[in-house]
């Protein structure tokens, strides 16, 4: 589904999903159940688990994600592809179980801002700053106030997981404040 450049969408709290597009949630390249264009708001919506939940929600541009919940995240839960510029804000919410990442920004120079969001179930990473993308470089910027993690911080073998990949070669940004880290692992 797409929500059109400068427009709300608010779901009051229906559980959305898509058909699935893969036979596994490891699948790169999964279409997001929602995409944002530049400006777009999506509000008050719990996103399906597993594959149902696909690639999650993709940003094009700036745009607000405010008490969105994930279920069970597949792929990725969201994903900043918006460049110089252009902000991600997440406003509540929360997301459980992320064998991957949570938040994927691929976008460059753009910022992922996040306020008073929850994670629980395991979880490898919260954010991920692209390596590899073809919008090679960076810099990339996290801004994540007021965030709690409940569940243990793991990779599915169990090992220990990492909440933040910076490329700090690029000049990556991670700014966090108020944390709650619950589950911390060995190794982290
Ligand atoms: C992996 C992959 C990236 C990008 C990302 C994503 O990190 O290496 O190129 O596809 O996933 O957007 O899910
Ligand atoms: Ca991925
Ligand atoms: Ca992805």
């Amino acid at each position: 589904m797409t929500i059109p450049a400068n427009t709300t969408r608010d779901y009051g709290f229906q559980r959305i999903g898509i058909v699935a597009q893969a036979s596994n949630c490891d699948d790169e390249g999964q279409k997001p159940v929602f995409k944002l264009e530049d400006g777009a708001s999506l509000k008050n919506v719990i996103i399906a688990g597993g594959l149902n939940g696909s690639d999650g929600v993709h940003c094009e541009g700036n745009c607000t994600l405010e008490n969105v919940h994930w279920e069970d995240v597949c792929e990725d839960a969201a994903t900043m592809l918006g460049g110089s510029g252009k902000i991600m804000k997440v406003i509540g919410g929360s997301a459980s179980h992320a064998s991957d990442k949570i938040f994927q920004h691929n976008g460059k120079g753009s910022t992922i801002q996040i306020t008073n969001f929850s994670t629980y179930g395991d979880v490898q990473r919260f954010w991920a700053s692209c390596g590899n993308c073809s919008s090679n470089g960076g810099p990339r910027y996290l801004v994540a106030t007021g965030v709690t993690i409940n569940g243990k911080v793991v990779k599915p073998d169990g090992s220990a997981g990492y909440l933040l990949r910076l490329n700090s070669n690029y000049g990556d940004k991670a700014t966090i404040r108020s944390w709650k880290i619950k589950g911390w692992t060995k190794g982290n």
